[in-house]
């Protein structure tokens, strides 16, 4: 499977003095001993990467590297190769013991600052070291986070920090559809126009994917449901992609051919706006739900309501009958999130299409935070037509993860 080549991740580089915790922080972040870790200063003696998906930021390449202050022949050498990574670093995270940040930190923020790289400074080892509030006060909150590599909540932290410090470029994904529909290939977009189509317009989620197709040079081709067959008949090669609103899934499902890939809007919009690797796993936990277990359902707009409207009838009903029985549903629309997620078992968002991107990962960070799993409309329902991979067919991370949690599960 071809996941997202080593170019296309954002680089993350680990910097600071030797023996500070930059192999522990690594280590924390990808929650596996990929570097050595010793109390003996100067045990990364060469850059370690690890690529990983790593939200907020998606697929990510963190590279570890030798301490900055070695001394030696030998040492200087091991600085030469940590700089020459600076010249591939998106964002770079200077790690320091919380109470410090003389010569060497210093020199680090310079060369930051000038390269304009984003950096983010992690006072370390909080559990040992009171933090220096100058710190904290000179740089901002927003580049700080104080935490202990020793305490596995504060990863939650770190990610907190990366989303506010991140420039929108680096998390801000502009492509809906280029990226899996080349030139002159082609998309069928199925719209339908039911009770929930605003009068005499499309929805914004439509009319992005199709200016996103026609700016990259694709052909799509838009019907309703009721015409998809006599599209596809139509076609004299079939098409690459079909992309539906995941509300007629049920309908449309057996007339897309095996061999073309289907999706909706909604899980275009989960990469877009969101997560769509740990919006899938989330999805995923819809196993593990029971009667009488409450879930959120989040809009980021405040759309009036209509009689079969998605997320107070649609999302329930597939949810209640996947489930078997009644589900406590909470609604909550536009900027109102409420801070009890711990009281629910699930959080699902709408495709988020108001909202920027650092909102939407700012409130799945808060979801992590609280240990509640978070999905999006489109995921649901295709889980519950049991149809998910096969919806995530376009994006293979998303589809790699889902093999992963349903071999580890046997599911
Ligand atoms: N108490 C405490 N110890 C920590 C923390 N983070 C790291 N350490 C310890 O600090 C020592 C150095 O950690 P490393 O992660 O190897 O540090 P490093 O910056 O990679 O060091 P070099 O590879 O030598 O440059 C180890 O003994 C760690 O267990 C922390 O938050 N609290
Ligand atoms: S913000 Fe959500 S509910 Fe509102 S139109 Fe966009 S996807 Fe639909
Ligand atoms: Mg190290």
């Amino acid at each position: 499977m071809q996941l997202a080549p080593k170019s296309f991740r954002c680089h993350i580089g680990i910097y600071g003095r030797r023996n500070v915790g930059k192999s522990s922080l690594m280590n924390l972040v990808t929650r596996q001993e990929v570097s050595i870790v010793s109390q003996e200063a100067g045990t990364t003696t060469d850059p370690v990467e690890k690529p990983m998906e790593f939200l907020p930021l998606g697929p990510v390449l963190f590279i570890d590297t030798a301490g900055i202050d070695d001394s030696g022949d030998l040492g200087k050498l091991r600085i030469e190769k940590t700089k020459k990574i600076f010249e591939r670093t998106d964002l770079a995270v200077i790690v320091t013991e919380a109470n410090v940040f003389g010569e060497f930190e210093e020199k680090l923020a310079e060369e930051f600052t000038q390269r304009k790289i984003p950096f983010v400074i992690v006072l370390n080892k909080i559990d040992l070291y009171p933090t220096d509030e100058n710190i904290i006060n000179r740089f901002g909150r927003k580049h700080c986070v104080a935490l202990s590599t020793k305490d596995a909540t504060s990863l939650a932290a770190f990610r907190k920090a990366i989303l506010a410090a991140a420039p929108e470029e680096l998390f801000n994904n502009p492509v809906i559809l280029r990226d899996i529909l080349g030139p002159k290939e082609i998309a069928i977009q199925v719209m339908p126009i039911d009770k929930e189509a605003p009068k005499g317009r499309l929805l914004l989620p439509q009319v992005q994917a199709l200016r996103d197709s026609l700016d990259g040079g694709a052909i799509s081709i838009v019907v309703k449901e009721s015409e998809l067959q006599d599209a596809l008949n139509a076609l004299k090669v079939p098409p690459k992609l079909v992309i539906t609103d995941s509300s007629v899934f049920h309908l449309i499902k057996d007339i897309v051919p095996k061999n073309v890939w289907l999706t909706s809007f909604s899980i275009l919009f989960s990469r877009l706006k969101g997560d769509l690797v740990s919006q899938t796993l989330g999805a995923l936990t819809l196993k593990q739900l029971k009667p009488g277990d409450k879930v959120l359902i989040s809009e980021a707009c405040s759309h009036h309501p209509i009689e079969d409207d998605i997320g107070r009838v649609k999302i329930p009903r597939w949810i209640k009958q996947y489930v078997g029985g009644e589900i406590d549903f909470t609604i909550k629309q536009g900027h109102d999130f409420p801070s009890n997620l711990k009281d629910y078992k699930l959080v699902v968002f709408c495709g988020s299409c108001m909202f920027n991107r650092r909102e939407v990962l700012s409130r799945i960070l808060a979801c992590h935070e609280a240990g509640v799993p978070c999905t999006n409309y489109g995921l649901v329902i295709a889980f519950c037509l049991n149809m998910l991979e096969r919806v995530l067919e376009p994006f293979p991370e998303a589809v790699a993860a889902y093999r992963a949690v349903c071999e580890d599960k046997d599911m």
